[in-house]
């Protein structure tokens, strides 16, 4: 018996269908046509055949029970095509929320090949499933996508090439903690007020309008799974806040058993990155027999250090020698001014090895990349297995960017393009210009994802959130995003090296409070290396004067607008960041 399996699956609340698909993505039944016709419940099925095969249509809840069927012992149409149609009503099915259908090839006759169904069709106004994928650590030049000629990164660049490539993506605080609450919120750090060192317990009232909050509260079932990078006030690290969670506190492990939401992987999946893609097959099956979208958040651990590569892919980058990024080494970094130099990441280039190991300490943090390319790989497929490829939006990106030897530096946090800058795709199957290899030059920021999930989801976002949604630059990449966006460095661990930056058209500026305060300007589109520092320059007088207006629009806004903080019995007594918007403002 043949039990090559097509899908598709109607929700019959809404009298809507919502996708359609093959549980193999290899199978070479060829679906041909598919309609429900909302007024009389009647849905047609068209599919491949061969005369004198016979087949059964079942049908199923819950994606296990296949037990029913609208039809059996369906013989062969002449031709090379079946029809029937199945008027719902008359079946008693639309008391169901929905079902699933398949046509299942029952005999072999005397032909090859199958029988099949029809061409994804999709309810253009019911809300998709969201996939949101972040790693930790990982520069914006770590794909091939991104012009990376050294490393290998298919499923990455796959993705890349099916949605929009984001070419001016920043975290607009480039640390974990930091970061991940401003994905979550879509506000920035001074009004989300969560940080290391002063922070790190955000307040309820904040999270109560994240994105996670927000999609479950509005009927979707939501998964996380990963590092999810602070505590909440009252409720721990994201427990208790997800339909499914995986998720760890602190750092998590690279070792699968040593994250209890993960020990059942461990023994196929050993090393976490892997077994993160074990854990979203399950919950996309499960989600995928349910009424409900689901959002799936994973926030992998790789390539952040401790450099902890899967052995599975030693060989992969084996011996190999990598291209030194074009702003390499301490002579690159001879303009940079003395503030970026007090902290923890210049120091970090000898520390790690950049100086004198550098192929060695590129092809971990790469091996790294690469779990989590495999893992990407192993979602889309359950993405496609489940029958969910036509309505499920898929995000890439990561929580900051790295410097890998960048001016001389190592690590994060600073306001350098290496450091802020992170990679960002998305690919929304339902967008008119997917698969068209688009890039954007929009400048987005890690403050819109908040909004943008919202927007697919078709819920309000709520007008305090500095982030925007990133949805019109799906269906048109120069669609305009921020006239200016804000990059703030208040991480003070190993050294102060605090900063305000704004970028705005094609310069950043930014101003390095300490005394004596200095400024620094670049024409990023000119000037991408931030090679030379133009703030002293007459020609761009007037531009730093735009810029300087627009720094000191954002710490207005910051003065006027930061949270207030304060331990659970003093509240709004602390005010931290009225301290950093003082340091801020120009002298
Ligand atoms: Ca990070």
């Amino acid at each position: 018996m043949n039990i090559k399996l097509i899908f598709l699956k109607l929700i019959l609340a809404s009298l809507s269908i919502t996708f359609l698909g093959s549980m193999n993505p290899s199978d070479e039944f060829k679906v041909s046509q598919f309609s429900y016709n909302e007024d009389t419940s009647s849905v047609t099925l068209t599919w491949t055949s061969v005369e004198g095969e016979t087949y059964s249509i079942d049908y199923s809840t819950d994606l296990q029970d296949w037990t029913q069927s609208l039809e059996q012992n369906v013989t062969a149409d002449p031709g090379s095509n079946t029809t029937r149609s199945y008027n719902l009503q008359t079946l008693n099915l639309p008391s169901l929320d929905k079902i699933f259908v398949r046509v299942r090839k029952t005999n072999n006759g005397g032909g090859s090949g199958g029988g099949g169904i029809t061409p994804p069709l999709i309810d253009p106004n019911g809300p998709p499933n969201i996939v949101f994928l972040m790693t930790d650590d990982q520069t914006f030049y770590s794909m091939g996508i991104y012009g990376n000629p050294d490393v290998i990164t298919p499923n990455m660049d796959q993705l890349g090439k099916d949605g929009v490539i984001f070419d001016r993506h920043y975290n607009t605080t480039a640390i974990c903690m930091a970061s991940r609450a401003n994905v979550f919120t879509g506000l920035y750090e001074y009004k989300n007020g969560t940080n290391f060192t002063h922070g790190e317990v955000m307040k309820e009232s904040i999270w109560a309008k994240s994105y996670p909050r927000l999609l479950r509260a509005n009927g979707y079932r939501t998964g996380f799974a990963g590092k999810f990078g602070f505590s909440i006030e009252n409720g721990g690290w994201g427990t208790g806040e997800f339909d499914v969670y995986a998720g760890a506190s602190q750092q998590g492990s690279y070792v699968t058993a040593d994250n209890p939401a993960l020990a059942q992987y461990a023994a196929t999946y050993p090393h976490s990155s892997l077994a993160y893609a074990a854990w979203a097959r399950d919950f996309i099956q499960s989600s995928a027999a349910q009424t409900k979208p689901f959002c799936m958040s994973i926030s992998f651990k790789a390539p952040h250090r401790p450099t902890t590569p899967d052995p599975r892919f030693n060989h992969i980058y084996a011996g190999k020698t990598f291209t030194k990024p074009g702003n390499y080494g301490r002579t690159f970094g001879a303009h940079r001014p003395a503030q970026s130099k007090a902290g923890r990441q210049y120091p970090r280039f000898i520390d790690w090895g950049y100086d004198v190991s550098y192929d060695q300490v590129m092809a971990t943090y790469h091996q790294q990349i690469y779990g989590v390319d495999v893992a990407l790989g192993m979602i889309r497929q359950a993405i496609a297995d489940f029958g969910l490829s036509n309505n499920t939006v898929i995000i890439f990106t990561s929580d900051n960017g790295f410097l890998c030897g960048s001016h001389g530096f190592g690590s994060k946090v600073l306001p350098f393009e290496e450091s802020a800058r992170a990679p960002l795709m998305i690919y929304d199957p339902r967008s008119p210009i997917a698969g068209q290899q688009l890039r954007s030059a929009s400048l987005t920021g890690n403050i819109d994802f908040a909004p943008t999930f919202l927007n697919l989801a078709g819920i309000p976002i709520p007008p305090e959130m500095d982030g925007k949604s990133l949805t019109p630059i799906l269906a048109d990449p120069t669609a305009d995003t921020h006239s200016q966006l804000a990059l703030m460095s208040t991480f003070t661990r190993g050294g102060d090296s605090t900063s305000l930056s704004i970028v705005s058209g094609s310069y950043k500026y930014t101003y390095w409070w300490q005394a004596p305060a200095t400024e620094e300007l670049y024409d990023l589109a000119a000037d991408p290396l931030e090679g030379t520092n133009l703030a002293a320059d007459p020609v761009y007088a007037l531009k730093l004067q735009e810029m300087r207006q627009k720094y000191d629009n954002q710490v207005a806004d910051w003065k006027q607008n930061r949270i207030m903080q304060g331990p659970p019995a003093a509240p709004n007594t602390v005010n931290v960041y009225e301290t950093y918007g003082n340091n801020f403002t120009r002298q």
